[in-house]
């Protein structure tokens, strides 16, 4: 009575997981012949150039069809591609493929990120000009990303150090200064002595200049700064609109933005002090008041500047803390080191006097560069009050019913769970009404008010670099800073440059920073610091929608292409990146230039490819090149292996092994395998009413394939089940035996599906034999729709148990009737095994689920 005694192989379990299984497809190769007349790097040539004939992808607005802007994270041209873009721009590239096959209009642009340092160390060691250095990698690389047969538009394509592009960021900043968004500041730099050159954070290597080795300085500089921070509630609120992103991704913009809820307290000055008449602080325990035995200022705080006037010790001291790297980060690790000023202040409820004291771990830019320290209850405050013996008086208690305990000998007690104690009125309280009821003492005094604060701080601009976007501003001595008027942008960067050392030449060229003031006349100075590169980069997606448009920064076919679709690159453009161009979407909106709130709608966050346990972009150099397996084994096996190798989220050690296994399924199984159905001749038309159980059965996991696949694709964005999913198809394929005119249909069916699956992943390889199988260009073809009835199951697994515990298990058809099961199930040795000799009081049959004999 059953028949359905075929179990399935399923490859794919070795990937779910998402571990790299070359042998998988290896294997899978080996069985078949090697001679086919598939020569991929030939006919992947041939395929390109059609494309590149036939427009097939110049994306152009129709209304009416549904848009799709597929966009992956544009590159530095750094000069040839590494293995970490391979996987970014196959990723994005399958999605955008998917996105056609669902019959959307889909528009993917490639440009490039061209401006930044290593074009001008580059320079300096090779002695060639960084505008001539980026163009020769630009077109190499494009060659390459060609190669890759990517689905760009290229008619799309700009590089950042185009005038034509920079000069309409030039003009948004102009934009953005009449508006109140942009201003100039003295700020503190990291100052590298002997290069004469400021330094990003990441070129100071412990406290040190990447280059020179020397000490660096923290000095101030005039720097320009867009005010990132009128739009961090909305950077945040909006976080929650963002569906399409990762939590993860979300999460870290959401620490970065910062939001905390406290108090700004003031503590009396002496009515003589050089600080004025009260030093406030920023906390968020307020709670904790009354356990402040003294307070910190940050070096650069005014009242330590006062505080050292007459007296030397101290003044060495704030000089010793202008030296060395001061980034955040690195703060908590700091060892902490102070000095006592010598003045105290009132403490505004108790009216003990609190001495003030020097801190190093106290930062100058946040809240007001002060703190009541609570040694108690922050553990900052704790260890420096160990090392410099202040009091520690403890205010906060272990609720009655919590296992926490308070060990102030060990470390501070920093939980928010407890109630106050030796804190007056304020005993028992728990921490929010301890908030209220301090907060609202402190307003009551006029010594306090309720403070909402960011981390997020307004975003520097000026780099005192050359290969930049110039900061399109003349200083006048008598008008200030004027910007350059909008009919005279763009400012170009002279490219005719010879860089000696690494200072800007722009600060040795008069002839070009020498010009007449626009508002007065008077002989004043260009700017000679460029742009942060993360200008480029904040804006970039929208230029493509307008790309060349002359008229403005974007033009009416950005209303189409409107926000990007799917934005897929590194996860380590989580934070900057992403918050950059988020602002710079709003802030563009608020000028009326775009539609909408949020540049994004879905985020792909990708994992690293690593060697061994290395960054491959960072790490290996010539041996990250994917040119020679492209060379050798074509496009799509390389895309292919690098789809398989893992989900995308995943970071993973690159191995090249895959390619060539790819390379291989590609061969004999794929095109040896269509080649040979398509060589047998015609296909009839199938006629699914007379099917025979095994060609129901290949079927039904055709269709059970394109649902996956769909799901994959769509949903889940894992690619490597997809391919996993196609190979277990293929198997199947090749052990379907029936040459039967129906059978024939059913592979055509079968392989029809196959080859369109993979043509996302695959794109050349299923070009060709899409042709063969449908007669048609790819273009045109639409994603599968799944036949349910297809789905349907001719057979199931049925679990046999007696008096309610599994005895066997066996296959029937689908809504066998109860009395053939019941019998079937009777001669099972197992199950005559516990019903011997027994009465059968009750069969309960649940139709393709179990049957259970209760026996007594
Ligand atoms: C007293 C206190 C007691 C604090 C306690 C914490 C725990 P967030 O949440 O990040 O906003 N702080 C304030 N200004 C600072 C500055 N310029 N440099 C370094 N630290 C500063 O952090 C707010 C807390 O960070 C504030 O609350 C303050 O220490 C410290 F048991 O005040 B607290
Ligand atoms: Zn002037």
């Amino acid at each position: 009575m059953p028949r359905c005694i075929r179990a399935r192989v399923q490859v794919e379990l070795s990937v779910f997981n998402g571990a790299i299984d070359t042998r998988t497809m290896a294997m899978q190769g080996d069985k078949m012949t090697e001679s086919t007349g598939y020569n991929p790097q030939q006919a992947e040539r041939e395929v390109q150039q059609r494309w590149a004939d036939e427009g097939t992808y110049t994306a152009r607005e129709l209304p009416g069809q549904e848009k799709f802007f597929c966009l992956a994270m544009f590159p530095y041209p750094s000069g040839q591609l590494h293995m970490g873009h391979v996987r970014t721009y196959t990723l994005g590239d399958v999605i955008g493929r998917f996105a056609r096959l669902q019959g959307k209009n889909v528009m993917q642009p490639m440009g490039w990120d061209a401006f930044g340092l290593p074009a001008e160390n580059a320079a300096i060691k090779h002695n060639v000009a960084p505008m001539k250095w980026t163009r020769e990698n630009i077109a190499y690389m494009k060659q390459q990303l060609q190669a890759l047969g990517f689905a760009y538009d290229w008619n799309r394509e700009f590089a950042t150090c185009d005038p034509e592009y920079y000069r309409w960021e030039q003009w948004f900043f102009n934009q953005m200064f009449k508006r109140g968004l942009v201003y100039k500041k003295a700020a503190m730099v990291n100052w590298d002595p002997v290069d004469q050159t400021v330094l990003a954070n990441e070129q100071v290597v412990d406290g040190r200049g990447w280059r020179s080795g020397a000490l660096v300085e923290r000095r101030e500089l005039a720097q320009w700064f867009l005010k990132i921070t009128d739009y961090a509630q909305e950077l945040l609120d909006d976080l929650d609109t963002l569906d399409g992103w990762p939590d993860k991704i979300k999460t870290m913009q959401r620490n970065w933005i910062g939001r905390s809820e406290g108090v700004q307290v003031s503590f009396l000055l002496p009515t003589d002090s050089a600080g004025g008449a009260a030093l406030t602080v920023y906390t968020t325990r307020p709670d904790t008041l009354m356990g402040a035995t003294y307070l910190a200022v940050a070096a650069q705080h005014p009242l330590a500047k006062a505080a050292a006037v007459d007296n030397p010790a101290l003044q060495e001291f704030l000089l010793e803390c202008q030296t060395g790297k001061m980034a955040e980060a690195d703060m908590a690790k700091l060892e902490k080191r102070g000095m006592a000023t010598g003045m105290y202040a009132e403490h505004p409820l108790s009216g003990a006097q609190v001495p003030i004291w020097v801190a190093n771990f106290v930062l100058m830019e946040y809240g007001s560069g002060a703190v009541m320290a609570v040694p108690a209850h922050d553990q900052r405050d704790w260890e420096f009050a160990i090392k410099y013996a202040l009091p520690i008086k403890q205010v906060i208690a272990p609720a009655q019913d919590s296992d926490e305990v308070c060990d102030l000998g060990a470390q501070a007690f920093v939980s928010k769970q407890g109630v106050c104690v030796n804190s007056g009125e304020f005993d028992g309280l728990a921490f929010k009404p301890a908030f209220e009821a301090v907060a609202n003492a402190l307003i009551a005094r006029d010594l306090g008010e309720r403070q909402v604060n960011f981390r997020l701080r307004d975003w520097g601009v000026s780099r005192q670099r050359y290969w930049g976007c110039p900061i399109p501003i003349i200083n006048c001595e008598a008008c200030g800073p004027v910007p350059v008027p909008d009919s005279d942008l763009p400012v170009e960067l002279p490219v005719d440059v010879v860089l000696e050392g690494v200072t800007s030449p722009l600060k040795n060229m008069p002839e070009w920073y020498q010009i007449a003031c626009p508002d007065c006349g008077a002989a004043a100075e260009r700017e000679t610091d460029t742009f942060d590169t993360f200008m480029e980069s904040s804006w970039y997606h929208t230029r493509f929608a307008s790309s060349q448009s002359t008229e403005g920064m974007v033009d009416e076919r950005a209303k189409y292409w409107g926000q990007v679709d799917h934005y897929v690159g590194g996860e380590e453009h989580a934070i900057l990146h992403l918050l950059y161009a988020r602002f710079y979407y709003k802030a563009m909106r608020d000028a009326g230039l775009v539609e909408g709130n949020e540049p994004f709608k879905r985020l792909l966050s990708l994992g690293m490819v690593l060697k061994d346990g290395a960054k491959m972009s960072k790490s290996s150099g010539d041996a990250g090149n994917p040119q020679h397996l492209m060379n050798k084994h074509g496009a799509d096996a390389v895309r292919m292996a690098m789809m398989f190798s893992a989900p995308p989220e995943q970071s993973f050690e690159w191995s090249e092994r895959g390619v060539e296994s790819a390379a291989r399924w590609l061969r004999t199984r794929l095109w040896s395998t269509v080649d040979a159905h398509v060589a047998g001749g015609g296909v009839q038309v199938l006629d699914k009413a007379t099917l025979t159980d095994a060609q129901k059965d290949l079927r039904r996991v055709v269709h059970e394939t394109i649902s996956k696949a769909g799901d994959d694709y769509g949903r889940r964005l894992t690619f490597n089940t997809v391919i996993a999913a196609v190979m277990a198809l293929m198997n199947d394929v090749n052990r379907f035996d029936d040459d039967s005119k129906q059978g024939r249909a059913v592979v055509h069916e079968a392989l029809r599906a196959a080859v369109l699956i993979m043509s996302p992943i695959t794109p050349h390889i299923s070009e060709l034999l899409w042709q063969k199988l449908a007669h048609e260009p790819l273009d045109q073809a639409r994603w599968l729709a799944v036949d349910e009835a297809a789905l349907t199951k001719t057979c199931i697994e049925l679990v046999v148990q007696v008096n309610g515990k599994l005895r066997t298990k066996f296959q029937t058809d689908v809504d066998a009737p109860k009395e053939q099961v019941e019998a079937f199930a009777m001669q099972d040795e197992n199950v005559l095994r516990f019903i011997d000799g027994k009465t059968i009081r009750k069969v309960i049959y649940v139709p393709n689920k179990l049957i259970n004999f209760v026996v007594g």
